[in-house]
């Protein structure tokens, strides 16, 4: 009787509209055909529960021609997370349209949909969650203490607010405008190669003094440079402004080095 009580309140699900009550389940378990079927329905479900689960990855939605979308696809392998990427045509304006917008209202890559109700964008922040939700798989990218996380977090905030820009405009005046057959703007180009250059020297600085920017191990202040220096150098010609710098280039080799970003470099169409 006691098993039965356990057992019973658990099935069948409650939303059946079926009285509960110790008479109606005990009745049942005497049957022991009942209670092997009533097993067998709970393994069923517990099968197709863990194969919904294991088919759960993290779905990105962008282009693997895009630094933003790179930047939350490098926090996914450097933490040897799941996921499949769900391409959005930035060519063809895909990232404009109605259904893409309902993801990201700004019509911009990447956004992510993890499980069946939760999405977010903006890849700093995508990122940020992966490795806070995975903290006990791979390198950790964040930091400890309060101390090392804020440090981490000011090196990330350097990224976004003086250097991407930077290397965005110089990327898409030098590369992406031509490769569309436009006139990229190269007066802005070179004033932000300037600007960009001061900024690396404030980075020579502090790679003098510590192995990576937030101290002595990689973390998401590195990975969320990664993407956008590659094709500085690469397509926009400007590895000097990183071989210039002993400490900057010293960084960038061992940044580059690394396992989960030479992944990334053969996703790379
Ligand atoms: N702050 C956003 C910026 C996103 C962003 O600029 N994405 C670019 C690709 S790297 C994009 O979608 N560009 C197309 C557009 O702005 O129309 C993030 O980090 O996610």
């Amino acid at each position: 009787m006691k098993i039965d009580q356990i057992t019973c309140t658990r099935y069948p699900p409650s939303n059946l509209d079926i009285p509960v009550s110790d008479i109606y389940f005990s009745s049942i378990y005497k049957n022991d055909a009942h209670l092997c079927l009533i097993i067998k329905v709970h393994v069923i479900f517990l099968i197709f529960g863990l194969i919904k689960r294991r088919k759960m990855v993290v779905k990105v939605y962008g282009s693997y021609k895009s630094v933003c979308t790179l930047r939350v696809i490098s926090c996914l392998i450097e933490k040897d997370v799941e996921y499949e990427l769900v391409q959005i045509d930035l060519g063809a304006g895909e990232h404009k349209k109605e259904q893409f917008l309902a993801r990201q209202p700004f019509g911009q890559v990447p956004a992510i949909e993890d499980g069946d109700q939760f999405k977010l964008f903006e890849s700093r922040a995508i990122a940020r969650y992966i490795a806070t939700k995975y903290a006990d798989r791979g390198p950790d990218l964040l930091g400890n203490t309060p101390e090392e996380r804020a440090v981490v977090d000011q090196w990330v905030e350097v990224e976004a607010h003086n250097y991407n820009d930077l290397v965005f405009n110089i990327i898409f005046n030098l590369y992406i405008l031509p490769k569309m057959g436009k006139r990229g703007d190269r007066e802005l180009a070179k004033e932000c190669e300037k600007k960009l250059a001061r900024v690396l020297d404030i980075y020579e600085e502090r790679l003098g003094a510590t192995k990576y920017l937030a101290g002595e191990t990689f973390t998401m202040a590195d990975l969320a440079h990664l993407p956008g220096t590659n094709f500085l150098i690469t397509e926009a010609g400007k590895g000097y402004l990183v071989r210039q710098r002993k400490n900057v280039s010293r960084w960038w080799d061992e940044i580059t080095g690394r396992s989960a970003w030479k992944k990334v470099l053969e996703l790379l169409p």
